[in-house]
């Protein structure tokens, strides 16, 4: 990039905030007030030594007052505004040995020795904080003088001149290109949520460890290779088209991936950019994987057992107590043990749900607040967690909206929040009344932390028909017939933890919550729930082919041909299973290029 063209692009756009529009659908978003907060009250601490020599809105010369910094070695400046799960990454950091010094002004930038910028938000609201605070300036300098750079997500997508989202939005426009979003018409799903393979299109350090291996990405919108920006392209993925998977250009890099979620070989990517000196871990893994690979995530169910102790339970069709005279809660283990076991064998996310949580107050379940920050300390893909997202008012009178609820699970290393009876109430008042009212929690969290983070688990129990007529909810064709030969069944959804049935079908909920702004369904079924016969394949297919967010197939996984099955049967995107995993009847392990295979144990 010329000098020229940055100058020119900071007179637009580092000069003249963008406008807001408070997009929100990649990565995690904040609205713009809070952003412009959380930064400005950094920006302004009076502990800053720096602070009166910085003309916010002409600071044209901080690129000559920069000096390179005498920090020690072990120091990473990050960029964090305040948005979305950042705690990942900084676990991420520390785990590779690293301190982290956060930026609070932009010479701080300026003086970073090495400054990774794990952009999340928005595309408007982040150039905002980045124009009115100086950090835009500051960065285009940062870089402008190639000094090392890692942008993640947001952080790689902001470099370039402009965004879709919400827009036209201008960027740095240090690199040519304009950020548009995927192209649902194509068959694709939308966000482009999960695991998939990049191919290297040249030399660049910190992906030297991935080979063939694939990389975690969530987004909806993203940066296309041209001519004009080849000379920065260093890999590109496909989904649909190839997109930009991370460029490079002499110290500065910046990924579409997330590496702080993308296990091993993001922590090798995080390794090579902090110490490109250090030893390739592993050599590289040859094949030819270029999909978006099926996702295996390990679930465990949380609840606090009569004893008080917060434990994995698993239920038989949702009952979880031992049928035995104690009648105990089923108690398989504690939760933070078992989530890094899983990361460790290799699942591809590890999901929570508080199973009480819909009549506990999650806010005061500091146990399963704990149990989150405890778990991202070590687990390295994304971590969703459920239960009890809805608005509360405590005993004291007190109001929490479910915004606060969710907003304290992504601070404490949630990645994606899940909602279960709260969703079927929006719904319902959503086909009610045909109107959006914004207000449910479902569609408060998803526009403010985007879709991509927030998931609706249905909870259905097949009812069987014998004509399709006898509902007026979508039913279908059933590959077993019922117990007096019904051919059909419809699925009824449920709340309170399949305690009580509501007047809605699985297929109109799965549509409802799509249009109010989910990100992804979590499918699960009470009759196959703990059976371990199977996927309720029927119930699968309807759902994954009515909506065009990702499904996750939940309930029965009893064996490994399961898997399969509800993935070649199905538009599943991904298959959850919790039992087969807590008996150790089977374990997940790595096979080359492809992500990961259920082999059984013997
Ligand atoms: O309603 O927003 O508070 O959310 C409550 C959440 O807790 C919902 O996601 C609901 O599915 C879940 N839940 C409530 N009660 C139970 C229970 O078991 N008594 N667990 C429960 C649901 C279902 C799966 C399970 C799979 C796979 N668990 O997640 O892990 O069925 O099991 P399998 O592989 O062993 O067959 P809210």
């Amino acid at each position: 990039m010329s000098e020229d063209r940055c100058q020119e692009e900071r007179g637009t756009s580092c000069g003249k905030p963008n406008g807001g529009g408070g997009g929100n659908h990649f990565c995690s978003a904040v609205p713009q007030g809070i952003l412009l907060f959380l930064l400005l009250s950094a920006y302004s601490a009076p502990h800053s030594p720096l602070s009166s020599t910085i003309n916010l809105k002409h600071s044209r010369t901080l690129a000559i007052r920069a000096s390179v910094s005498t920090a020690d070695d072990s120091v990473v400046t990050l960029l964090d505004y305040g948005a979305g799960n950042v705690r990942s990454l900084r676990n991420a950091i520390r785990f590779l040995g690293f301190n982290i010094k956060d930026v609070q002004t932009p010479e701080d930038i300026l003086n970073a020795k090495r400054l990774i910028f794990p952009g999340v938000g928005a595309f408007a609201p982040a150039m905002d904080v980045l124009n009115k605070t100086g950090m835009g300036e500051a960065l285009c300098s940062y870089i402008e003088q190639d000094r090392p750079f890692l942008g993640i997500c947001l952080g790689l997508q902001l470099l370039f001149e402009s965004s879709e989202e919400n827009g036209p939005v201008k960027g740095l426009g240090l690199i040519p290109g304009i950020v548009g979003r995927f192209d649902s018409s194509n068959g694709i799903r939308v966000p482009h949520i999960g695991w998939n393979a990049i191919q290297i299109t040249r030399e660049s350090q910190i992906l030297d460890d991935i080979g063939s291996r694939h990389v975690y990405f969530v987004h909806s919108y993203r940066a296309m290779p041209s001519d004009d920006n080849t000379e920065w392209v260093s890999s590109t993925c496909n989904y649909g088209d190839n997109f930009i998977a991370s460029i490079r250009r002499g110290n500065v890099h910046a990924v579409q991936f997330h590496p702080e979620k993308s296990g091993d070989v993001g922590l090798s990517v995080l390794r090579r950019f902090l110490n490109p000196k250090s030893e390739m871990t592993k050599k590289p893994a040859q094949g030819k994987a270029s999909k978006l690979a099926k996702r295996v995530i390990a679930c465990l169910d949380v609840r606090t057992n009569d004893k008080g102790d917060l434990v994995v339970t698993k239920g038989d069709q949702y009952d979880v107590r031992e049928h035995t005279k104690e009648n105990e809660v089923r108690n398989l283990g504690k939760p933070v043990d078992l989530a890094g076991q899983y990361y460790k064998d290799g699942a591809d996310e590890v999901s929570f749900l508080n199973i009480t949580g819909f009549r506990d107050f999650p806010l005061g379940d500091l146990p399963m607040l704990q149990v989150l920050r405890h778990a991202s300390e070590n687990v390295f893909v994304p971590l969703t967690v459920g239960g009890g997202i809805r608005d509360f008012t405590d005993a004291n009178g007190r109001y929490y909206s479910s915004l606060e609820v969710a907003a304290e699970y992504f601070r404490s290393g949630a990645d994606k929040i899940s909602i279960g009876s709260d969703a079927v109430y929006a719904a319902e008042e959503y086909l009610k009344t045909k109107v959006k009212s914004g207000k449910s929690s479902l569609e408060q969290i998803s526009r403010v932390y985007g879709n991509q983070a927030v998931v609706v688990s249905i909870d259905p129990r097949r009812v069987y028909l014998k004509d399709p007529k006898d509902v007026e909810f979508k039913s279908t064709r059933v590959t077993n017939p019922g117990p007096n030969g019904e051919q059909y069944a419809w699925y009824q959804c449920t709340v309170n933890g399949g305690r009580e049935g509501r007047q809605i079908g699985a297929y109109e909920l799965a549509k409802a919550v799509e249009e109010l702004g989910a990100g992804e369904i979590l499918l699960n079924c009470i009759d196959c729930d703990g059976q371990g016969k199977g996927f309720d394949i029927d119930l699968v297919k309807l759902i994954s082919d009515a909506v065009s967010i990702p499904v996750i197939a939940s309930s029965g996984a009893g064996a490994v041909e399961h898997f399969s099955e509800v993935f070649s049967k199905t538009n599943a995107s991904a298959a959850l299973a919790a039992g087969i995993f807590h008996r150790k009847e089977v374990y997940l392990e790595k096979q080359g290029p492809f992500l990961y295979i259920v082999v059984l144990r013997f």
